[in-house]
């Protein structure tokens, strides 16, 4: 019996149906998607503190509403997200304590430190410019719920990104220093940013089942690949360098050679020892634990309404 439901539901994938909350699901795919979804959603949530850092020290007041209004983007992010891995049967106070326990993953890219007002512009272009190009295909992915939470998310991630792009010509417009500034945010976030997209294709241990239910559409190394393609001409027009001598447009493929990832930088990161893993955690938890109140008094109202409703 289980054979049959497991040929179906293939089936249904295979013919682009939506695979819908209340539908019979594998267990694998059921797991799969609570732990990439919410990994996701950690994403979002802990991606906020980085750019936090800048807001309340933004150079102008039209830079601190758009700065002001992209973490917030992410932290409704982080909400659709997490609403979309409840449809699975898993709660948020489990994922959410998963995470303040260390125990749950969070994009590699987070855990980076942003010590100058260029981090901003690198983050806006080059993160926000990884993050679509991987989830712009997420759109399509098996799963209803997750489809359609990213079809906004994509939306927002693409002003985010414009915002990033705008900054970083502004700096490398401006004056010397600012172009100096411009160049050493580039020479930071660049190789963290190749590393988003996840292992090389031969190291992906979830990619082959994935692309079979059809929740990932490209691998690993094609959406680098792609990112790289899309981005080169971008550092051009800004006039920055990419840092990686060994990058080269190959005119027989129609893409750009890039050099090698330090593995071990992004291993070191995902084991919780990457430059600000430790910070990022504790952040969370102040914020749980100064949220405390709130919760409380969210149960409290309810409960009062409720014995109104009674009377
Ligand atoms: N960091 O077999 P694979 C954003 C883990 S964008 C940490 O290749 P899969 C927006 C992976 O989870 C960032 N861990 O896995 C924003 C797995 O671990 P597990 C978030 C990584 O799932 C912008 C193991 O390595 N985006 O937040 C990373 O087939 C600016 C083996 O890897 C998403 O989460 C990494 N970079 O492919 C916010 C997109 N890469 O569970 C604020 C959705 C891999 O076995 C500011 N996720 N790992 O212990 C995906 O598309 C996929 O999950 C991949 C990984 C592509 C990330």
């Amino acid at each position: 019996d289980e054979a049959r439901l497991q040929g179906r539901f293939q089936e249904r994938v295979d013919a682009e149906e939506k695979i819908e909350p209340r539908d019979w699901m594998p267990e694998g795919y059921r797991r799969t998607l609570v732990r990439q979804i919410s990994q996701h959603a950690h994403s979002e949530i802990v991606g906020m503190l980085p750019e936090g850092n800048w807001v309340t020290r933004a150079p102008t007041l039209r830079r601190k509403v758009a700065l002001l209004a992209k973490v917030q983007d992410e932290g409704g992010h982080g909400l659709y997200l997490y609403s979309a891995a409840e449809t699975l049967g898993v709660s948020r106070d489990e994922l959410v304590g998963q995470l303040l326990a260390g125990k749950a993953k969070y994009s590699s890219i987070f855990n980076y430190p942003t010590p100058t007002w260029a981090d901003i512009g690198a983050i806006g272009w080059l993160v926000d410019g990884a993050a679509i190009m991987n989830q712009v295909p997420l759109c399509r992915c098996s799963y209803g719920p997750y489809a359609r939470a990213m079809v906004r998310i994509c939306r927002e991630e693409s002003f985010h990104q414009r915002q990033g792009y705008e900054l970083m010509l502004a700096l490398a417009q401006g004056t010397p220093e600012q172009k100096r500034m411009a160049q050493d945010a580039l020479n930071r976030w660049w190789w963290p940013s190749l590393m988003m997209f996840g292992p090389s294709d031969e190291q992906s241990a979830h990619s082959s089942q994935n692309m079979a239910w059809k929740i990932k559409r490209f691998s690993n190394d094609e959406l680098r690949q792609r990112f790289v393609d899309a981005t080169v001409p971008q550092a051009e027009f800004l006039g920055l360098t990419i840092p990686d001598p060994e990058l080269r447009f190959n005119a027989g493929t129609g893409h750009y050679e890039f050099g090698a990832i330090d593995w071990t930088e992004f291993n070191e990161i995902l084991k919780g020892n990457g430059p600000c893993n430790r910070e990022r955690i504790e952040a969370r938890r102040k914020a749980w634990d100064d949220g405390a109140w709130v919760r409380e008094a969210a149960v409290a109202h309810a409960a009062k309404r409720q014995q109104c409703a009674l009377k």
